[in-house]
């Protein structure tokens, strides 16, 4: 029987996406990026559902565009994009939970997109990631040129572009490619440990940071003051705010979940 590209599991309200073809470094093939766009789709309409996980099965993270997989199938370049990779990019940008990106191990080409998308990017000791595009002759896509300028400069990216040079977890987590770098013997539990952190903040407050980040990065100082003020009304409005004080008045910690 043929594998599932994207193997999905639960706990403790972390949902964990797993890409799933792990005898080619999960390069993406059609299926692979439908079917992911749709499991994250599910995941944010899911209650149960606090934060979400994506990774790679085996040694790999993601090789980017499978190779093998891209002749006869009819499709312009353009087309193929606007198809499968730029709608996965939007909804992992545009989803109202928190997205992390488990670097496991290689992030290459629109792989290396997918592991700099996530809200929160971890990575194992031994993963990497190599803008190798232009070993194929190609430009940087799926969101590569809008997220790694804005992390390292311009100059960096584009020599990290331009060279498809290697980039390993230390020099990630210098550069600000990821916030942690975990043991690779310990990886999938740390990430999970860390998921579930995450899953105990406020969901709404964290909806609404994830919504005024996204636009602050492409507005200017007073959109980003009117859209903060529009925003602080929501979250003030909001249960979850009038627990986190009253908690801080009875000097407990803020109890963000509830039964659904
Ligand atoms: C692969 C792949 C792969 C198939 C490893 N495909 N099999 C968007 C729209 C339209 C068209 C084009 O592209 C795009 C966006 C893109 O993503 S373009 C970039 C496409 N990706 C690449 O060019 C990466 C190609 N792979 C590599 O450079 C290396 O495999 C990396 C650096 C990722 C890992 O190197 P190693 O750790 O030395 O592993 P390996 O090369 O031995 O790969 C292991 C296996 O995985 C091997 O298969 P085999 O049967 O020989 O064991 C590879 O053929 C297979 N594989 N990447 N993208």
């Amino acid at each position: 029987m043929e594998q599932p590209v994207i193997l999905v599991s639960d706990r403790s309200a972390v949902r964990t996406l797993t890409l799933n073809r792990e005898s080619k470094l999960n390069a993406a093939n059609d299926d692979l990026l439908l079917t992911l766009t749709d499991e994250l789709k599910r995941a944010d309409a899911d209650p149960s559902v606090r934060v979400v996980v994506i990774t790679g099965a085996g040694r790999g993270f993601c090789a980017g565009q499978d190779l093998g997989d891209v002749s006869g199938r009819g499709m312009t370049f353009t087309e193929h994009l606007n198809h499968t990779y730029n709608p996965l990019v939007r909804t992992i940008r545009g989803l109202s939970k928190p997205v992390i990106s488990a670097v496991n191990g290689v992030a290459a080409g629109a792989g290396a997109s997918l592991a700099l998308a996530g809200d929160v990017r971890l990575w194992a000791q031994g993963a990497s990631l190599i803008e190798v595009f232009s070993n194929i002759a190609l430009v940087p896509d799926s969101g590569s040129t809008w997220f790694l300028p804005r992390l390292v400069g311009y100059h960096r990216a584009f020599e990290l572009m331009a060279l498809a040079e290697k980039v390993r977890a230390e020099d990630a987590l210098r550069l600000g490619l990821c916030e942690q770098v975990f043991p690779d013997e310990t990886f999938r539990d740390d990430v999970q440990a860390y998921a579930e952190r995450l899953a105990t903040r406020p969901a709404h407050a964290l909806k609404l940071t994830k919504q005024a980040l996204n636009a602050a990065l492409t507005s200017t100082l007073d959109q980003a003051l009117d859209l903060e003020a529009e925003l602080q009304q929501l979250a003030g409005d909001h249960w979850e705010h009038e627990e986190g004080v009253t908690a801080f008045k009875q000097k407990r910690p803020a109890q963000f979940v509830r039964s659904i």
